[in-house]
């Protein structure tokens, strides 16, 4: 969303960009796919950045968000895309046609599809409870109003769909998308070869957080078995992009 600023004091300077998200996790830098996922980008293409922590909601009402060069944009694809082409950075050139569509494809499924599951099982199933083990920077009063954010996610989750199904059914449908991704990722290092791109920065910022941040769900033995090649692939992104990793933490809370 171009021109239309939301903090006019806030900024960064000439093409370093200004990453706005919430706070840092305890398990992983964001405990939301998005911001992730676009942090991995700039580290990955190499763009120099700064992060806000204090303005996480951008004007569209969602996490991440970024301004550079004076002017504010909002959604992890959009702000990725956009940067992409600025900085003339482009890690799918090497594919073709078809490979770049299997990409897409997968990275709907995860953006689309799994993180419905992710967000009913963190928000609805165990009641936001698991979000102050893995964020402590929460408020304490968000305890109280807890139940009122629950209702929200509950709500876009029926308006997306995925939550009118049983539980049941949803973490069979988690499943079936991680059997697929594992499936399609194989043996390969990356999703899409020897060589990371673009997707697998959106792949990383989803799968990272059922690997680190979903203790107790249905998946995590998985993740450990049948999905294994999912979990390297998240210590793999890891290791490559976020050497700091534990210094980008915070503390549990005690
Ligand atoms: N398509 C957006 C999705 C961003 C998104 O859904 N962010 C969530 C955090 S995981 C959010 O801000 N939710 C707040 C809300 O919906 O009220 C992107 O790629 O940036």
């Amino acid at each position: 969303m171009a021109g239309c600023r939301k903090k006019p004091n806030v900024s960064a300077g000439k093409d370093v960009v200004l990453l706005h998200q919430l706070d840092r996790g305890v398990f992983t830098p964001s405990i939301s796919p998005f911001p992730l996922k676009l942090e991995t980008y700039l580290r990955m293409a190499n763009i120099p950045y700064e992060n806000d922590f204090k303005d996480p909601m951008g004007p569209k009402g969602k996490t991440p968000w970024m301004t550079l060069n004076g002017e504010d944009f909002s959604d992890s694809q959009l702000c990725l895309e956009l940067l992409a082409s600025t900085f003339g950075k482009d890690f799918n050139s090497h594919l073709t046609e078809a490979e770049r569509a299997i990409g897409r494809a997968f990275q709907i499924m995860a953006e689309e599809h799994l993180y419905w599951v992710v967000v009913l099982w963190r928000w609805v199933y165990t009641k936001g409870k698991t979000l102050w083990a893995i964020q402590m920077n929460f408020p304490a009063p968000l305890r109280f109003i807890m139940p009122i954010f629950v209702r929200r996610m509950k709500g876009q989750a029926s308006a997306q769909g995925m939550g009118r199904h049983s539980q049941e059914e949803v973490i069979e449908m988690g499943m079936k998308d991680l059997r697929a991704m594992s499936a399609y990722l194989g043996i390969k290092p990356y999703f899409m070869g020897d060589t990371p791109t673009e997707m697998d920065c959106a792949m990383f910022g989803m799968l990272a957080q059922i690997v680190w941040c979903m203790q107790g769900s249905p998946f995590e033995q998985h993740m450990k078995g049948e999905f294994i090649n999912l979990k390297d692939f998240c210590e793999r992104m890891k290791d490559q992009f976020w050497p700091d990793w534990n210094q980008c933490l915070l503390p549990p809370r005690v």
